[in-house]
């Protein structure tokens, strides 16, 4: 198979990403606490999330727009990306810094195509295999989900475990972040993989004091 490699612009130098994913927020307002979602990811980039995914599952597309429109000043000013999960169209409106596709979502070089070079474009893998084909796409980091079992997300692939995530980073040419389970007693075993960054959900949406927690989350040594 022939490989196209798309020449990477500045925004999207491996080193760049690979600091940008060292503490990657994933959002989700149902797990929030009540809490409106913009404060959550101030509070989380003050302590020190590096990236921002805004995931939203069940939401009229006009919210969508609005809520990403309103977290853009928020990341702007601290210099961290907003990816938006899933919604290349999304995305392109309001012109966030990438997405973030799943297996089953819209196919790597079609969101490529559609969101031009500059665009940062992450990729869920699930499997070994996952993790090979990716090395055959321009993507520029790819998430080795799920690494534990998680509640925020049941409809996963069986989990990687540790040392399945050292052997996706491993064989993994892009940066890598690992998602499912991330917390302050998991992360630090995570990190000592050689993976780039941890993806967290619950343990900065769902925590009393969510900026508390990236930076204790952020503290952690790689
Ligand atoms: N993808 C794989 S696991 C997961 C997603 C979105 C949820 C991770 O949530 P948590 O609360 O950090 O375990
Ligand atoms: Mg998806």
């Amino acid at each position: 198979m022939e490989i196209r490699k798309i020449q990477k612009t500045a925004s999207r130098s491996q080193e760049r990403i690979r600091e940008q994913l060292r503490l990657y927020l994933v959002t989700d307002r149902p797990l929030s606490l009540g809490r409106d979602i913009a404060w959550v990811v101030e509070e989380a980039v003050k302590g020190g999330a590096t990236m921002v995914q805004l995931r939203e599952k069940d939401i009229d597309t006009r919210e969508f727009i609005d809520l990403a429109r309103r977290l853009q000043p928020i990341l702007k000013s601290k210099g961290v990306p907003l990816i938006i999960n899933d919604r290349v169209d999304v995305a392109l409106a309001v012109d966030a810094d990438g997405v973030h596709i799943g297996q089953s979502d819209m196919p790597y070089e079609i969101a490529r195509r559609l969101l031009g070079p500059d665009k940062i474009i992450g990729l869920s893998v699930e499997n070994m295999d996952e993790v090979r084909e990716a090395n055959l796409l321009d993507v520029d980091y790819i998430g080795v989900s799920p690494v534990y079992a998680t509640a925020t997300k049941t409809d996963t692939a069986p989990p990687f475990g540790i040392e399945g995530l050292r052997e996706a980073v491993r064989i993994s040419e892009h940066p890598a972040v690992a998602i499912g389970g991330m917390n302050a007693r998991t992360a630090a075993d995570a990190l000592a993989t050689g993976v780039d960054g941890i993806a967290v959900v619950s343990a900065i949406c769902s925590a009393q004091d969510p900026q508390e927690a990236a930076r204790y989350l952020r503290s952690i040594p790689k």
